[in-house]
């Protein structure tokens, strides 16, 4: 077995092996990222999360380069909404609510413009994109089997938003035995605040659900390897 790479992180060096490694790209989805979305109906200033796509689009170009597993996740419901708890469905006072039209389309809609990944993110063949009803990227998608049966231990987690799909995320893949790098400017939050308390409750207490280090540290761990 080759040594591990091992990034600078917090709380401690984060040591990965990338046969055994995945990113995963959470929700970059122009509903959460671009105007008219779910994101803006429910009152967010979407341009907040879009500092993420630079790190994020360098971070995808130097795991492909690596031959690493990527995986992209996307948040929505079937049509018929019969996925869409109703506790979902009806939760606040939304500008509009799932599943009526907006400007991209239905909001969080499989299927539509608004539910897909923005174009600078955009899957290339052969990355598996995971359709999730809920917050976690494990509940309800197969996301656990199709990991352990490609050997998957380690995560490399990026997306958003940080303090409810990544952070959920990560909670789930703890849980489940998974070692989590969060790149902390490849995860963005609505709220500054949120960004900041999200990436800290992660690393504290010894790593309590995983590691943070931001991208330039994980490429680095690469590029040493060749
Ligand atoms: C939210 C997500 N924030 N992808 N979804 O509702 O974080």
């Amino acid at each position: 077995m080759s040594d591990p790479l091992l990034v600078e992180a917090e709380p401690y060096a984060y040591g990965f092996d990338p046969r055994h490694t995945a990113l995963l790209v959470i929700d970059m989805q122009r509903d959460f990222v671009e105007p008219g979305g779910f994101g803006e109906t429910l009152g967010n200033d979407v341009t907040m999360l879009r500092r993420v796509i630079p790190p994020l689009r360098d971070t995808l170009a130097a795991t492909r380069a690596a031959g690493i597993t990527v995986i992209h996740t996307r948040e929505g419901h079937k049509p018929d909404l019969s996925d869409c708890p109703p506790a979902k469905l009806n939760r606040g006072a939304p500008s509009l609510r799932i599943g009526d039209p907006g400007p991209k389309g239905r909001i969080l809609i499989r299927g539509e413009y608004g539910h897909d990944i923005i174009d600078e993110l955009a899957p290339v063949d052969g990355e598996l994109v995971v359709d999730k009803p809920g917050k976690g990227s494990f509940y309800a998608t197969g996301l656990d089997e199709t990991l352990k049966q490609a050997g998957i231990r380690s995560l490399v987690v990026t997306g958003v938003t940080t303090e409810v799909c990544v952070h959920t995320t990560v909670r789930e893949a703890n849980d489940r035995g998974y070692e989590c790098l969060v790149l902390s400017d490849c995860v963005g939050s609505y709220f500054e605040e949120f960004q900041r308390y999200g990436l800290q409750m992660i690393a504290a207490q010894g790593g309590i659900f995983g590691w943070v280090a931001p991208a330039a540290h994980y490429i680095k761990a690469l590029e040493t390897r060749s």
